[in-house]
């Protein structure tokens, strides 16, 4: 690696750079630890103030995480999920060759408050399903979710399938057909409960989907409010000018 003192490329940038390539063309890889701000500093005969600043940005940018008393260290590939086609998290990390499960948090019948009630289009105190699940991809949690389901339209469910997939359940078993959904994605940040279960400290990033989804017919069949690990994932829109 070699450091053009003349360039008018700010020192701390071309530092910025060469790890990003490392980390780009493989060279470095998840999980690996970098050297430490004096190791890079005698490398590159730079002061430890500029290697702090390029690693910050790094760091900033998602290519490093810190871990306190640990180092730092190459961070994992983000999962990219296309936010076209309504899929399910079970289908969605086989697809990508990763092994889906799940932890149950809570599972019961509960009336439903306002808030649920109105994005399922029932009366306030209708039996609903709340089921709080966290969704790991190869025994990493990726998400938190809150699942509200009308009890007597997708009757019968048990901790068993909610272990498995819901949406299978929907339609192999109760036949019903999905249809499509509405998502609100924002910006959040890991509340202290969340964190403990996504195994991210508290106030770490958090994307937050808010979706409802509706069958065939037009009735909704689902409220889900899902945390996923802002430094585990990434969404991807296409977009047209036509449409
Ligand atoms: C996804 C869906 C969620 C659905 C779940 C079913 C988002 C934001 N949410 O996580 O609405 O309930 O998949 O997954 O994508 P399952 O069939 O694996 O239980």
């Amino acid at each position: 690696m070699i450091i053009d003192k003349n360039s008018p490329i700010p020192i701390y940038h071309q530092i910025e750079e060469q790890i990003k390539a490392k980390i780009e063309n493989g060279f470095l890889l998840p999980d690996d630890a970098i050297p430490s701000e004096r190791e890079y500093a005698e490398k590159f005969g730079v002061s430890r103030m500029t290697v702090r600043q390029a690693l910050n940005n790094l760091v900033n940018d998602g290519f490093l995480v810190r871990q306190k008393g640990r180092g730092t260290f190459v961070s994992k590939k983000k999962v990219e999920q296309k936010l076209q086609g309504l899929t399910s998290f079970t289908e969605d990390m086989q697809e990508r060759g990763m092994k889906p499960s799940n932890k149950l948090v809570h599972f019961e019948i509960i009336p439903a408050i306002e808030s649920v009630a109105s994005q399922l289009d029932v009366p306030v105190h209708t039996p609903v399903y709340e089921v709080k699940r966290v969704r790991l991809a190869d025994d990493i949690p990726m998400a938190l979710e809150t699942t509200y389901l009308p009890a007597n339209l997708i009757k019968g469910l048990t901790d068993e399938i909610i272990n498995r997939s819901l949406y299978q359940y929907i339609e192999g078993h109760l036949k019903l057909e999905i249809d499509q959904a509405t998502q609100q994605l924002e910006a959040s940040t890991a509340r202290e409960s969340e964190s403990k279960l996504l195994e991210v400290e508290k106030g770490a990033p958090i994307l937050l989907i808010l979706r409802t989804s509706f069958l065939k017919d037009g009735t909704p069949y689902e409220f889900v409010r899902s945390a996923y690990r802002g430094d585990r994932y990434k969404f991807i829109h296409q977009m047209s000018r036509n449409s």
